[in-house]
């Protein structure tokens, strides 16, 4: 066990309190760091850092600082392994798919936006008698509020695009998995990044989170979590004018039509739905079929669903961990109960039982996947957001009756659709209320796409230019007389 401290100045210091949190392991429900429990004071220093550090940092070339990026990426390379093994204890998922997915993602997403910046070049209007000629400035510090399903991926994705665009960083990681925010701080302190540019804060959201949407200085603030903290985010932060991207929940449907390649549809639902244990904001928990293949589909997903290889998340071979957390334990096993009781048929899963594996004392936030046939696709548990491994199945007659039932959501963050109609797959997929929708697959992710959600999903996008553009200010000066030459 380590203590961990905040990142303010180049430092590394404990809340000026004295107070700590502890972190611990969901698979062995052990303690395995503490954290400092942040306060007001403690993001004024950080913000009085980022404030000194400002003027410099922006007065760098775009290309100086992508390289920066570079360094960066290339620093968190080197510690792939580190990364994945910290990301799986801290949250319980599968080394695998936290080498595969976190570790990965994490140092493509410096790579990519070190490229990025490199590609940019100025935007100018030219008039008969003037031109206009689009400058970029940094906004200022920015806040980056970051949750635990993907703590290193989630906060790299924004903490390059802002680095590049010359404005300075106030993160805060969710305090139930701070430990890659923490390698990430040691990392740019290794490389000698200049102090302030990049500070880290922990603890709680209402505390150190809700400090960083009001303090004045943060001009921006770029959330990532669930739909009821994104409300007070905007609560407190448009009011100041200040800029906002809200990333929030998703009730995902996954749409399977009867002329879809059976196998892969199959696949790719089951992906779909308990990758990172459900714990993806894209994840599909709803899934609709077409009658004609509905019984066939459901015997081929709950075959696969049954041959998930739940354990040991440091195991190579295991397929997905634990949840979260004992409390989201509860909370996912609260909705199996109301699944229960409106109707619903557990056709796998819905018990902790493991297949052999219960964690090294039999404790552990395990929970096996659970599929769930017979409820309406307006109840309950298929209307939250229950962020976990746990799935409705519905049928389908007709594209129209499909579309009505996709929409009745009030979250609109992704989709899936699958069709050998390619045609059918792009005009269904138009039509649904969501930012992203993948036509025979998902999480098929290009950095240069708009990444967002629209109803209860969020505000603005993220991914390629729309970073760069939340994460700077543009000033357009009109330039009478000149001719652009
Ligand atoms: O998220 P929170 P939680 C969904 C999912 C999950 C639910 C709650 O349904 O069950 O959200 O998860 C910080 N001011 N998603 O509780 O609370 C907090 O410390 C400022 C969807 O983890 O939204 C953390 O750093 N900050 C999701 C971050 O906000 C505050 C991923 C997210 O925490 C704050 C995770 C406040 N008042 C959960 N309160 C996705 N879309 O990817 C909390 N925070």
């Amino acid at each position: 066990m380590h203590a961990v401290g905040n990142f303010i100045d180049g430092s590394f210091l404990p809340a000026q309190s004295g107070k700590t949190l502890n972190d611990f392991d969901p698979a062995t429900e052990k303690i395995v760091a503490t954290i400092p429990r942040s306060q007001t004071e403690d993001v004024e220093s950080a913000v009085a850092a980022a404030h000194s550090a400002q003027e410099g940092w922006a007065n760098l070339t775009l290309e100086q600082r992508a390289n920066w990026l570079d360094k960066i990426a290339d620093a968190l390379e080197e510690k792939t392994e580190q990364i994945a093994q910290t990301e799986s204890m801290d949250t319980g998922k599968p080394i695998s798919l936290a080498r595969r997915v976190d570790a990965a993602r994490s140092v493509s997403n410096f790579r990519f936006f070190a490229e990025f910046g490199r590609q940019q070049t100025q935007q100018t209007f030219q008039m008969e008698d003037a031109l206009n000629v689009v400058h970029r400035s940094p906004v200022g510090t920015v806040g980056l509020i970051t949750p635990w399903n993907l703590p290193l991926y989630l906060l790299t994705w924004k903490v390059a695009p802002a680095l590049l665009m010359g404005n300075t960083i106030i993160a805060k990681p969710s305090e139930i998995t701070p430990l890659t925010a923490h390698l990430l701080a040691e990392t740019v302190l290794e490389l000698e990044l200049p102090k302030g540019v990049f500070n880290l804060i922990h603890g709680l959201g209402p505390e150190a989170g809700q400090a960083i949407l009001e303090h004045p200085d943060i001009k921006a603030i770029s959330f990532t979590g669930g739909t009821e903290t994104g409300r007070i985010v905007a609560r407190t932060a448009a009011p100041m004018f200040k800029k906002l991207s809200l990333e929030l929940g998703g009730k995902n449907a996954t749409v399977i039509f009867a002329d879809a390649d059976l196998q892969s549809a199959v696949e790719g639902a089951v992906r779909a739905a308990f990758t990172n244990s459900g714990q993806v904001c894209l994840c599909g928990s709803r899934i609709f079929v077409e009658e004609k293949i509905f019984k066939q589909f459901k015997d081929l997903f709950v075959e696969n669903v049954n041959a998930i290889k739940i354990g040991n998340p440091m195991d190579e071979t295991t397929e997905m961990g634990t949840v979260i957390s004992p409390e989201h334990l509860l909370k996912v096993e609260s909705y199996i109960r109301l699944a229960e009781q409106e109707g619903g048929v557990i056709l796998a899963g819905g018990t902790r039982e493991m297949t052999g594996y219960n964690g090294p004392d039999g404790v552990g936030a395990f929970l096996r996947p659970t599929v769930v046939d017979n409820l309406s696709y307006t109840s309950r548990c298929a209307t939250e957001e229950i962020f976990g491994p746990m799935v409705t199945l519905h049928s389908f007659t007709s594209e129209q009756e499909a579309l009505q039932m996709v929409n009745s959501s009030e979250y609109g963050l992704a989709g899936s659709v699958w069709t050998s109609n390619l045609e059918r797959g792009e005009r269904f997929s138009s039509q649904i209320d969501s930012g992203i929708v993948w036509v025979n697959t998902w999480l098929h992710r290009d950095l240069r796409t708009p990444f967002g959600g629209v109803k209860n999903s969020g505000v603005g996008r993220e991914g390629g230019q729309w970073s760069l553009d939340f994460f700077s200010e543009l000033t357009n000066i009109c330039i009478k007389g000149s001719n652009g030459n």
